[in-house]
């Protein structure tokens, strides 16, 4: 076995000096407490389970009731939310973690049954997402996963509530403690809607040209460092997805541009969610490479390593840390396990979304 040195080293990202370079990647477990969407209790366990990851991000948490995709996962926008989110702060700085929220609006990959009024949910273009599935909670009681709604499309006139709506869910986190926030421009979410070629179709400001479907992602940043301060933010991209029915004829170029844009307005970190569970060309090195050269700041990648894989990463210079998720769902003690060459436990699908306590916070650490 390889020795596992650079992912124990610690590593600054803006404000903060983590321990190591292990990062929880944002998982979602659809186990926020009903009505209410609030973070528990046992949500706060969990994560404490888990504090000894040099960043925990959180799971993708709405910034508002439009900005939900799926029944049972944690908001940002209301006082219990709020107040139940500061309760994990605590649990998890009580164990000397760090946290980042990450921001969460899935634009068109929502169902009526989500929405206020059971409106349609809101996209760059009204375009649905062929194949793309939401989990709602049907008229009759039972849940289930069904094809996501065809989205309005967005007047121009509400793009600075929308913009509002990040800042806010950024004050709030920071009031409830967090050490950063992620807005999350990944995965085929409404940010990333607006990136894509396919399926941002505006004439307006917001579309037609690279710079405009950058444009909104741009100003939620700025908006949010207005709040909580540039070393404060980070953000999640990921080039090349396919999944959601995101065919980006740009991305590449786009995460570049982008990366530049995040260098100049000193944010803490670009998290890169590698194509990876629903597919997609992988990246290149030197694509890598140019993400790098453009970004002056910290780099995360995540997507299928192996301590192995994720050691040899950091060696090639192209990032500063690796998000683990499914290896973290398993195991709370992921980073003594990489230390000590110890077997992982193998996470259970089956208990990944909803549910309590089982596959969820009962899986073991290792014996002292
Ligand atoms: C899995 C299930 C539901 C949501 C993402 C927030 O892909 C998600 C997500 C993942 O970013």
């Amino acid at each position: 076995m390889m020795t596992i040195d650079k992912l124990l080293t610690p590593v600054t990202i803006g404000h903060a000096t983590l321990a190591n370079r292990l990062v929880m990647a944002p998982l979602t477990r659809s186990r926020a407490g009903q009505p209410g969407d609030v973070p528990t209790a046992l949500n706060a366990t969990y994560y404490a389970q888990r504090a000894s990851a040099g960043l925990i991000v959180t799971e993708a948490t709405q910034i508002s009731r439009q900005g939900q995709g799926y029944a049972w996962t944690p908001g940002i926008y209301t006082d219990a939310q709020e107040a139940g989110w500061k309760d994990v702060v605590d649990a998890v700085h009580a164990k000397g973690g760090k946290l980042s929220l990450q921001l969460w609006h899935v634009g068109r990959i929502s169902h009526r049954l989500l929405q206020q009024d059971g409106q349609a949910p809101v996209a760059p273009s009204a375009i649905r997402a062929e194949g793309a599935k939401s989990f709602v909670v049907q008229e009759d009681g039972t849940p289930a996963n069904v094809q996501t709604d065809t989205p309005r499309a967005l007047d121009l006139a509400e793009l600075p509530g929308i913009v509002a709506a990040y800042a806010a869910a950024a004050a709030r986190a920071k009031r409830a403690g967090f050490d950063f926030v992620e807005i999350h421009s990944a995965n085929g979410y409404l940010l990333q809607q607006f990136l894509s070629t396919n399926s941002n179709q505006r004439t307006d400001a917001y579309g037609g040209s690279l710079e405009n479907r950058a444009r909104l992602l741009l100003e939620v940043i700025d908006a949010t460092i207005a709040e909580i301060g540039a070393d404060h933010v980070g953000v999640r991209l990921s080039p090349n997805f396919i999944g959601h029915d995101i065919d980006d004829a740009e991305s590449e170029p786009m995460a570049v541009y982008l990366a530049a844009e995040f260098a100049q307005r000193g944010l803490a970190y670009l998290h890169i969610a590698e194509p990876d569970w629903m597919g997609g060309e992988a990246l290149s090195d030197s694509f890598r490479a140019a993400l790098r050269k453009a970004y002056n700041g910290a780099i995360i990648t995540c997507g299928g390593y192996s301590a192995e894989s994720g050691e040899a990463r950091l060696a090639g210079g192209t990032a500063d840390a690796i998000g683990y998720g499914r290896p973290f769902i398993a195991n709370p003690d992921l980073v003594e396990r990489f230390r000590r060459g110890a077997a992982l436990n193998t996470p259970d699908q089956s208990t990944f979304y909803g549910g309590a306590e089982h596959g969820y916070t009962d899986y073991p650490a290792l014996a002292d």
